[in-house]
């Protein structure tokens, strides 16, 4: 039997008409902008989110480290979540790439609010870094793929005003807020000066990311991704999948809302098992096993030997993300994969 793969949504197969799509798209040396299908994709990331440019990019970390390197200055501070992706499984890059130093911040579930911002912003003065850009992450991965409200969104973007801070979106699974919310990537977008999303999460391409943003900034995004080495050949042919995705993938995404939903509440129902379902908004299910009396990495064993796959993401949770290739068969018997774990420890507890 295969395994069941709820690692992340990362992990996804092209479907063959991707593949078939990849195969025959029109190419050009994109290093030379002469890309067709990398430039159609660029255009339409341009229409989807309202910025004036946009760059197709290898991947979510080089798109979000891209778009810091582009906004900063050596010395300057990047505020972001302290749960945030750039802050916590980006190697460390903010520093090594862009001389910045990251601030980072508790926000409620994933969310900040401008007077936790305030509080930290410096005043300019010779002691102290210069408070640049803030990094807010929507869907937010380690709080469980909690949306970030719209409102909050616009808050921040007047306090960012105000103070004179620029604003980037980690948006590497945008889609699944859009399609939870019905808000378009558009309205997210326009609070925004720049925005990253990737083709290879939800979406279910196997490689690409994109920033957009205005001329100027993508002008400067382009030299960045060349000192990165990012600059590729014939990409369109991964700009074919992600253009396929687009297409053919953005309107399922409330299929893996709905498994991921269901094996949330039938797991919270199992004892020794707590999930906060309130925060089960999109793909992302975490799974508190502390009650269980098995830590989240033996639980990940565990699982493996019931051929399901999770990732445990502190000594007591567990991460489940739902994707493309989880049918409603595998909910099923992930569900039944935990009774079985669960029962044979509490007859050993007994
Ligand atoms: N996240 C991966 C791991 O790196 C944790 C995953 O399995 O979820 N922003 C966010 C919010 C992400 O979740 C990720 C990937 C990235 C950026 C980076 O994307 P890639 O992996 O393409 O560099």
């Amino acid at each position: 039997m295969d395994f069941i793969d709820l690692r992340s949504d990362t992990i996804t197969q092209p479907v063959t008409e991707m593949r078939r799509h990849m195969a025959e798209a029109d190419v050009g040396d994109d290093v030379f902008g002469e890309d067709p299908t990398v430039n159609a994709l660029q255009d339409k990331i341009c229409e989807l989110t309202g910025k004036e440019a946009a760059l197709f990019v290898t991947s979510g970390t080089q798109a979000n480290q891209i778009a810091i390197n582009a906004h900063t200055q050596p010395g300057d501070e990047v505020i972001c979540e302290y749960r945030s992706h750039i802050f916590n499984y980006e190697a460390g890059a903010p520093a090594l790439l862009s001389g910045v130093q990251v601030h980072p911040i508790q926000g409620e579930h994933g969310i900040l609010q401008p007077a936790q911002i305030e509080e930290v912003i410096r005043p300019r003065d010779h002691h102290f870094p210069v408070s640049r850009l803030i990094g807010l992450e929507n869907t937010h991965n380690r709080w469980g793929g909690v949306i970030y409200p719209l409102e909050a969104i616009k808050e921040m973007r007047t306090f960012a005003d105000n103070q004179n801070l620029l604003m980037h979106l980690d948006g590497a699974r945008l889609w699944n807020a859009s399609a939870a919310t019905g808000i378009p990537i558009k309205t997210y977008a326009s609070y925004f000066d720049s925005v990253s999303l990737c083709f290879s999460k939800g979406l279910g391409a196997p490689v690409g990311s994109v920033i957009a943003g205005n001329e100027r900034f993508i002008e400067r995004a382009h030299y960045y991704r060349k000192v990165y080495g990012g600059g590729m050949r014939q990409a369109g042919i991964i700009a074919a999948g992600a253009l396929y995705a687009l297409e053919h993938h953005t309107g399922r995404l409330m299929e893996d809302h709905i498994r991921a939903r269901k094996l949330a509440e039938e797991l919270n129902m199992l004892t020794g098992l707590v999930i906060d379902l309130q925060r089960v908004q999109t793909n992302i299910v975490i799974i508190d096993t502390s009650l269980s009396g098995i830590p989240a990495n033996e639980f990940e064993a565990l699982l493996s030997q019931n051929h399901v796959r999770m990732k445990a993401i502190s000594p007591s949770r567990l991460r489940a993300v739902t994707h493309l290739q989880i049918s409603d068969d595998d909910i099923k018997h992930t569900i039944n994969a935990f009774k079985n774990i669960l029962k044979h420890q509490h007859s050993l507890v007994d």
